[in-house]
């Protein structure tokens, strides 16, 4: 899935997929100014940070690392912060891609979302191993969980804004629950994400700690997930678990339609409690010809695509809790989508060719108009 088709970027393109000059991307590689129709300078101008998530080997790709530099100001690490990467083989750690991505970030300017501490998925292999046949036990899985948070967090303390610390904990379902089959839930109780929290607060007691999920802000249409982790976020502030911010994911499909003004309300709800909001992965899928053009094979879907980034945008842009919006990878080439969904794709902001798409133009539209409001009306004639 890695940068497929980044080497047919023609020069052409590349000055188009910049806004900017070479002499502009050269100061933005080192980390001095940025273009002013950026989204990370538009977004600047009302305190608000644009994220991507990066995949810090294709950063060896300058037209990769020139897009990641320019146009974001936070970034999160897809895969290389989770277990399976950071500790291969027990006791055997590989820092090398996290250590990358932190190092660009701060050469850049840029903050960073830390991803993910807690989660059923991409643990190593030694571990779900090790707890199957036994040889891991609950308690000695609770102990190697403690120790994963501590190494991983006092490694970068000072140097994560915000920490996905849970993730994706509950049920698809209506009612929506913390899912009892998780592979935490089930071996340790539903307690642990409670003290993944408070590991993660004492290593670092600076980081924003976050709860992430996606459908959590409506895109499930009921709202059930949404009022379950509303619920639940609420019970653990008032337990005075530190938890400090919701991330909805924001993984959307034009196939399913979407309500902006939902999401604002969810958005709100959280906010109510006192938490900061990020929308953590964005994008928004759709079916395409094939899986290395990603050409939507519906009309329409080109319009419904930049249409729903720019809902998302504006929920996050209408409430002030709202810190930071990432999108989930930049170009479509480089995008989880068609690996996952058959016959899907164009989910990002840019294509397979790293050309800015309608969506790039839709974030940064709304972006100039949250930063400066529309030009007020020209004066007209007396009385109209
Ligand atoms: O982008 C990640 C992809 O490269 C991995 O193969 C995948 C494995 O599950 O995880 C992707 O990122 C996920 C994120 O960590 C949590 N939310 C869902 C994302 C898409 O699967």
């Amino acid at each position: 899935m890695r940068l497929r088709r980044l080497f047919a970027v023609s020069a052409a393109g590349v000055a188009v997929v910049l806004g900017t000059t070479v002499a502009a991307s050269a100061a933005a590689n080192s980390g001095s100014a940025v273009a002013p129709d950026s989204l990370r300078a538009l977004a600047a101008n009302i305190g608000l940070r644009i994220g991507t998530a990066v995949i810090p080997f294709d950063l060896d790709h300058p037209d990769y690392q020139a897009i990641a530099a320019g146009q974001f100001s936070v970034v999160t690490p897809g895969n290389e912060m989770k277990w399976q990467v950071v500790e291969p083989a027990q006791g055997t750690f590989d820092w090398s891609g996290a250590d990358r991505l932190v190092a660009f970030a701060e050469q850049h300017g840029q903050l960073i979302r830390g991803h993910t501490l807690l989660w059923h998925s991409q643990l190593p292999d030694w571990l779900t191993t090790g707890v199957a046949n036994g040889t891991i036990s609950n308690a000695q899985l609770r102990n190697l969980l403690h120790q994963h948070i501590t190494t991983e967090v006092s490694r970068y303390k000072g140097r994560i804004w915000q920490w996905d610390v849970a993730n994706e904990f509950f049920t698809d379902s209506n009612p929506s629950t913390i899912n009892p089959n998780d592979f935490w839930v089930s071996h340790l109780g539903a307690g642990i994400i409670a003290d993944a929290f408070r590991w993660a607060h004492q290593a670092d007691p600076h980081a924003l700690l976050f709860y992430n999920d996606y459908n959590i802000a409506g895109e499930d249409g009921t709202n059930a997930k949404s009022d379950a982790v509303f619920a639940w976020l609420k019970q653990m502030l008032a337990q005075g678990v530190p938890i400090n911010g919701v991330g909805d994911q924001g993984h959307l499909d034009t196939q399913y339609g979407f309500s902006g003004t939902q999401m604002t309300q969810d958005l709100q709800r959280y906010a109510s409690l006192g938490l900061k909001l990020a929308i953590t992965e964005a994008d928004v899928r759709t079916f395409v010809n094939n899986a290395t053009d990603q050409v939507p094979t519906d009309h329409l879907a080109t319009f419904a695509q930049p249409y729903e980034f720019g809902q998302m945008l504006k929920a996050c842009l209408a409430v002030r809790q709202c810190i930071s919006f990432t999108v989930w990878g930049f170009g479509d080439a480089d995008s989880w989508v068609p690996g996952f969904f058959t016959g899907e794709g164009y989910a990002t902001i840019y294509d397979v060719n790293l050309n800015p798409k309608p969506a790039y133009t839709e974030l940064q539209q709304d972006l100039r108009l949250a930063g400066s409001g529309a030009p007020h009306r020209v004066p007209s004639g007396a009385g109209r």
